[in-house]
């Protein structure tokens, strides 16, 4: 067993694992997650939390186990701290996100129809034009906020129209999705303060997801139509269709700007990457192994289990720290370090298992989309000021990031 802190030893004599004092939903966890992560990894393989009252692990090893295994450590009882099972939900559950198979291969199956390749492809030379726009007007401005100008404006642009959700009030799903991801958190104050101002963003994001309100030819209208030949009912398409909705916006939005915020503050990256355009791909990649937007979710353990000597019995809330295990350093070398040589695969940034991630197919391409943009056009990119947080209890998130940049 590993050695716990003076504080954690009875705890850990009655859980065979050690006990922390931290609280990963605490304002200055959540405002620098990377100064804490080391210690709880450090602690052992399964570490107890109990200001949250849930296990915690953080090492890449079992991290990956538990996404492999998802019989046992199940994600219909919710995958935020609540436990479905003893309360009531924030918002009705995703049939996604919080469902067990058999539920959730029918609806991941569907899902994965529409968000296909071919779909991505079709939509490919749009998105294109879009990114290649973008990039010039923002060299014509040379300095702006990454945020605000790139990071929320590429995904804006792009996905609502892909889903087909009416124009009037997108902003809303920018102010939901943070609800929502707040949501899987404690009812801390960084919730109650997002919650505060949701509940116009809840009613626009449930008219949008009505049929009669997304345009033909949309993946919206596509999962109506799987409603139509009786994959789904019409309301689990309502619900299908707020994942969409829910998973698709804040994530890219943080994912693009933490690119930008890696290649700003790694600028031999930078060069390396205009000498090499082929390794868009991968720094997009490295970029959300470096900075997971995702930083946690939990599970819920369906039955007794013994991990590496610590017992953890039926109904236990795990929390998985996806970003710790992102920079083990058991599994990575010089896991601080954002670096293009790197081989990424393997990463947990998407996730792993039955629930990796729908859309990453999606934000692959925006993420390389926005880079390819880039890549021929800017020289150099530099911070150009203080990079701000916006905290969120489940994502890494930056309010703003101002940057200069130098046109090739
Ligand atoms: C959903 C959903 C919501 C938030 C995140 C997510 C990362 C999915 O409604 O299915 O996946």
């Amino acid at each position: 067993m590993e050695r716990a802190s003076t504080q954690a030893e009875p705890q850990a004599l009655a859980r065979g694992c050690p006990t922390l004092p931290v609280d990963p939903f605490d304002e200055a966890f959540l405002a620098d997650p990377y100064a804490h992560h080391e210690s709880i990894r450090d602690a052992g393989p399964v570490v107890w939390l109990e200001r949250i009252g849930a296990f915690g692990m953080a090492r890449y090893a079992q991290v990956q186990a538990a996404l492999r295994d998802h019989e046992t450590y199940c994600s219909g009882r919710g995958v935020g701290l609540a436990d479905f099972a003893k309360e009531e939900p924030w918002r009705p559950p995703s049939l996604l996100l919080e469902a067990d198979p058999p539920l959730h291969d029918r609806t991941r199956g569907l899902m994965n129809r529409i968000v296909s390749l071919k779909a991505l492809k079709a939509l490919r030379p749009t998105w294109a034009a879009h990114a290649e726009a973008l990039a010039d007007e923002l060299l014509e401005k040379r300095r702006f906020d990454a945020v605000a100008d790139l990071g929320e404006a590429y995904p804006m642009r792009v996905f609502p129209d892909a889903i087909g959700v009416p124009a009037e009030g997108r902003e809303q799903l920018l102010v939901y999705a943070a609800a929502t991801f707040n949501a899987f958190g404690p009812r801390n104050a960084v919730f109650e303060r997002g919650n505060a101002i949701a509940g116009d963003a809840v009613a626009w994001v449930a008219q949008a997801c009505k049929r009669e309100n997304l345009a033909p030819g949309g993946w919206g209208r596509a999962v109506y139509e799987a409603a139509d030949t009786g994959e789904c009912t019409s309301e689990e398409a309502e619900r299908l269709v707020r994942s969409f909705l829910s998973a698709g916006v804040d994530t890219t939005v943080n994912g693009i700007s933490h690119m930008i915020l890696a290649l700003a503050t790694h600028p031999d990256q930078w060069e390396r990457l205009r000498a090499e355009p082929g390794l868009a791909k991968r720094a997009f990649e490295e970029s959300l192994r470096w900075d997971s937007t995702v930083q946690t979710f939990f599970r819920t353990t369906a039955r007794d289990v013994t991990v590496e000597g610590t017992s953890i019995p039926e109904g236990s809330k795990v929390l998985l720290f996806l970003a710790a295990a992102n920079r083990d350093p058991r599994r990575w070398e010089a896991p601080d370090r954002y670096d293009l040589s790197r081989a990424t695969s393997g990463h947990v940034g998407f996730g792993f298992g039955i629930h990796q991630c729908l859309g990453q197919m999606v934000a692959r391409f925006e993420g390389e989309l926005v880079l390819e943009a880039l890549i021929p056009r800017v020289r150099e990119i530099r911070l150009a000021g203080e990079p701000e947080r916006r905290l969120n209890n489940t994502l890494h998130a930056i309010a703003s990031l101002p940057v200069e940049i130098e046109p090739a």
